[in-house]
């Protein structure tokens, strides 16, 4: 069977990763790479035995040849990208953050829906292990019907040696983390509709906020609570995990420290491990993160395959990254954002 082909721009720091897990899908084949530095592609290149190697996408695309395109640059550079995916109809995959601005998130999701492509937002979060065991719990009732949640990332791990930039950037917490946490908060908890924000920045060596408290209502009447921190100096540092908890009408759940889960229905208590795997290029802590890339990379091939919008297309996304931005919004004004009046 013929293989997909696959093309990678930015070969980064977290570019490594999406490589390993293309080069662990049988029917996908890397043929080109891009980055504006030549460093980055020869070492990538070298590494994954890429012979194709671009300074400019845009050379890139004329050469063609690929089916899809995976975009693992920084916000910057996201909405030109995926712009000119669409100009040649090239499917994408872009990384979070979405874009710089919810117009320009818009604009992309307009530009790939006129070029008749798909376009995945590259939300790995909700692909990690302890997440999918804590969708499965809800979805098996075995708490019945939440009412309440909260998912918390509470940190003091130095991000800022593998990427700097994070520490220069306006924004900083929300926009890199949260946006997961969000992500995660919609996957379990269904769309919101209003956010409440304060955030803090406790570092003074970054200029953007390192604390987030949110406060969100759900479409369905549920209340949830995403907080994050990059400030938290824990006697054991968790990174990079998420801890979630959930009431329900006939239960709770608790995901905890090294992927503990206690869930407690009418039928009792149980208690299980639902740690991810350590796949062979993984390295601890990342290992969790690390599977969940090579999971929906997968999942955006079976995808592909079968012409179906991927779970966290660009229009899905634009609902997590409107969240980014109330957030943002309601931390500066100091009160409640409606997300009706974001997305319209
Ligand atoms: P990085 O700065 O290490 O790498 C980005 C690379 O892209 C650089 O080598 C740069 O030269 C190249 N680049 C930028 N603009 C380009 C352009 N127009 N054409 C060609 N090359 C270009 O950044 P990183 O830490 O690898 O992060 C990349 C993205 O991945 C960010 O958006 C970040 O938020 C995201 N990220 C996601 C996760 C996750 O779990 N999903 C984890 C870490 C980082
Ligand atoms: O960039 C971030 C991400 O997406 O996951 C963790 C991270 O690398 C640092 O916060």
């Amino acid at each position: 069977m013929a293989k997909i082909k696959g093309a990678l721009i930015g070969c980064g720091f977290f570019a490594v990763n999406q490589m390993h897990g293309w080069q662990d899908i049988a029917n996908v084949e890397m043929v080109a790479i891009c980055d504006r530095d030549p460093e980055r592609f020869r070492i990538v290149g070298d590494q994954f035995g890429v012979a194709r190697r671009y300074q400019s996408a845009e050379a890139m695309f004329a050469d063609g040849g690929f089916d899809f395109v995976d975009i693992a640059t920084t916000v910057g550079s996201h909405r030109a990208l995926v712009e000119l995916a669409a100009s040649h109809a090239v499917p994408a995959i872009c990384q979070k953050p979405f874009a710089p601005t919810l117009e320009d998130a818009k604009a992309m999701v307009a530009a790939a829906d006129g070029a008749g492509i798909p376009l995945m937002i590259h939300e790995n979060f909700r692909w990690q292990t302890p997440i999918l065991a804590v969708k499965a719990v809800l979805d098996r009732g075995t708490i019945g019907m939440p009412f309440w949640g909260r998912v918390s990332f509470r940190s003091g791990f130095d991000v800022f040696s593998g990427q700097p930039y994070l520490a220069k950037g306006k924004r900083f917490i929300i926009e890199d983390l949260g946006i997961h946490s969000l992500d995660i908060a919609r996957f379990l908890f269904g769309d919101a509709h209003r956010m409440t924000a304060r955030t803090a920045r406790i570092n003074p060596d970054i200029a953007g906020e390192d604390v987030a408290t949110m406060l969100l209502g759900h479409d369905n009447g549920i209340t949830s609570i995403v907080d994050v921190s990059y400030a938290s100096k824990l006697p054991e540092e968790p990174f990079p995990q998420t801890f979630v908890e959930i009431d329900g009408s006939t239960g709770t759940l608790r995901l905890g420290k090294d992927y503990k889960l206690t869930v407690h229905g009418p039928e009792g208590t149980t208690e299980s491990l639902v740690a991810p795997k350590l796949l062979p290029w993984a390295s601890r802590p990342w290992h969790n993160i690390q599977e969940s890339v090579a999971l929906i990379q997968k999942h955006w091939v079976e995808r592909l395959a079968a012409r179906q919008e991927p779970d966290t297309s660009g229009r899905d996304n634009l609902q997590t990254f409107a969240l980014v931005e109330a957030a943002y919004l309601s931390a500066r004004r100091g009160e409640t954002v409606s997300l009706v009046d974001l997305l319209g």
